[in-house]
């Protein structure tokens, strides 16, 4: 049985589009003034007529024309500057301020501040890499580097130089996926990889001079970002109809894109239109509608550590010494997921076998269980080690488990009540512990890292790897590994920790 269940009362997950009122100021605290010296007039009233739409702030004029009185200060927040180097900045700022002392001072920005907060549409949170501080800590990024081709060639850490430009083309690339294009969908999606792995914010298209990926698509995409702060092309895309839909729709639990787009050609737009329409879906997809609200919402570390606690308590009781590893993005860094990953494994190989009915069966009889669907595992070499096998032949377990919600707002009076429990995607995956190393690589992603490591290991090495092993077809040999750090040393590639393989 379901523990019961209160809600807080809110609108439909799809019906949430962000509408922006032009001229209302949508965040109070934050008021920019756009200074001038490098940028100049039109493109700094592009700027304005820009932010202004999207609901920010910008003021005119740095401080009132009226004669400084003592305690009026300027209004300002945030000075945005381009092309400006932190000596000049500075020195404008003295000068600017010279009239008002006592006054505390804004925040004196780099454009790039400005235009990933554009991106955004919300004020995004001011780093050291924004900040023109001190002259000699802003140095001038190189004119051009180079990267390796592969993304499991050089580090991809979690947060970067460049996140509106990468977020643009891998909207491009989502969007090139729905359409079915699959080499749209590489290019711009490794052309989006390669600005994650670089050491300096993109100022100008030149700098990417010589970095592989970069065709005229996308090269033209960022030229028109750096320019405007804004691609049209990717403005459409996010605001069309048929984007908005098939998120919506590949967003639902068990629906692919093969699957939404048969939807919206035959007309479908909404969760209320597939709800009507039970008899087309699979279980999966209805406990996917079901779960919705709850699916569609990010699921952050706290409850990610909640739920290795319970199932590490279900994988004890049924099999003593048996280990559970957090995999995925969580392992990567992350913060939040569309779900929590785990990799279960007994030190004694033979010991797993048939472990993943019996986890189910001590969650089930928890209550924790909203839906579960289980793989068996058909293990044998000659499958799993075949070029095009993923990760199918674990035995594995694709559930939402109800995770119970710590209830101290309840004791605070809250107005509303908390919710007691929300639904969480869980996968589980059960792996002999001589296939670990590979099982942990290949499950801690992220999703295009894997994709780039098994095409370098058949392209470069000639040799197959999945998650249950790495192959040599010509001398028909398997290696062994004990850890990750020996399959990185088989392939010839530099240790990457898995905080650095967010490509
Ligand atoms: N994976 C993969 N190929 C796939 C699906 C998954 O290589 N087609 C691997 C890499 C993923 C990992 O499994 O990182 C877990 O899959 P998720 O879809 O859960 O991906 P993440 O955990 O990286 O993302 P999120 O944080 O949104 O859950
Ligand atoms: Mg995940």
């Amino acid at each position: 049985m379901l523990p019961k269940r209160r809600r807080v009362g809110a609108g439909s997950a799809h019906s949430a589009v962000a509408s922006s009122s032009p001229l209302v100021p949508r965040f109070p605290g934050v008021a920019i003034y756009l200074a001038e010296p490098r940028m100049g007039r039109s493109r700094r009233a592009f700027l304005t007529r820009l932010a202004r739409s999207k609901g920010f702030r910008i003021l005119d004029v740095y401080r009132s024309a009226a004669p400084a009185r003592a305690g009026q200060c300027s209004e300002v927040t945030h000075v945005v500057m381009e092309g400006t180097s932190a000596k000049e900045a500075i020195c404008w700022q003295k000068n600017m301020d010279a009239l008002l002392p006592g006054c505390s001072q804004p925040a004196l920005l780099d454009i790039s501040w400005f235009t990933e907060s554009m991106a955004a549409g919300q004020p995004v949170p001011e780093e050291a890499r924004h900040r023109l501080e001190v002259a000699e800590s802003r140095k001038e990024p190189p004119v051009s580097v180079t990267l390796p081709a592969y993304a499991c060639q050089r580090p991809s850490p979690l947060t970067h130089h460049n996140t509106f430009l990468s977020e643009a083309l891998e909207t491009l690339a989502e969007a090139a996926g729905f359409e079915g294009n699959e080499g749209r969908l590489l290019s711009f999606y490794r052309a989006a990889t390669v600005l994650k792995s670089l050491p300096f914010p993109v100022t100008s298209l030149s700098q990417l001079h010589g970095l592989p990926y970069f065709g005229e698509h996308s090269s033209r995409a960022i030229q028109e970002l750096l320019e405007h702060g804004t691609c049209e092309e990717v403005e459409q895309v996010r605001c069309s109809e048929r984007h908005q839909t098939m998120k919506l729709f590949t967003q639902v639990f068990g629906v692919g894109v093969k699957t939404a787009n048969r939807w919206y050609q035959e007309g479908l737009r909404t969760l209320e239109e597939l709800r009507e329409q039970p008899q087309r879906l699979t279980q999966q997809q209805k406990a996917g509608l079901q779960y919705y609200q709850d699916l569609s919402t990010p699921v952050g570390r706290a409850d990610a550590e909640a739920l290795q606690q319970l199932v590490e308590a279900a994988v004890r009781q049924t099999l003593p010494g048996a280990t559970v590893t957090l995999t995925g993005g969580f392992r990567r860094g992350k913060l939040q997921g569309h779900d929590v990953d785990f990799l279960i494994t007994h030190p004694e190989e033979g010991r797993e076998v048939g472990l993943l009915p019996r986890v189910m069966s001590c969650l089930q009889s928890q209550g924790l269980v909203l839906y579960h669907q289980y793989h068996r595992s058909h293990l044998d070499s000659a499958h799993t080690l075949r070029p095009s096998s993923t990760m199918d032949a674990f035995e594995r377990s694709f559930c939402i488990l109800c995770l119970p919600q710590p209830q101290q707002a309840a004791l605070e009076g809250a107005l509303h009540p908390c919710p007691t429990w929300k639904a969480v995607r869980v996968d589980l995956v059960v792996t002999p512990n001589s296939q670990f190393p590979f099982a942990l690589l290949g499950w801690t992603g992220s999703q295009f890292f894997e994709r780039e490591l098994r095409r370098f290991s058949r392209q470069e090495k000639g040799l197959w790897l999945n998650s249950h092993g790495l192959f040599d077809p010509e001398q028909k040999r398997v290696f062994h590994a004990t850890s990750e750090e020996d399959v990185f040393r088989f392939l010839g590639l530099k240790y990457l920790p898995p905080e650095q393989r967010n490509a």
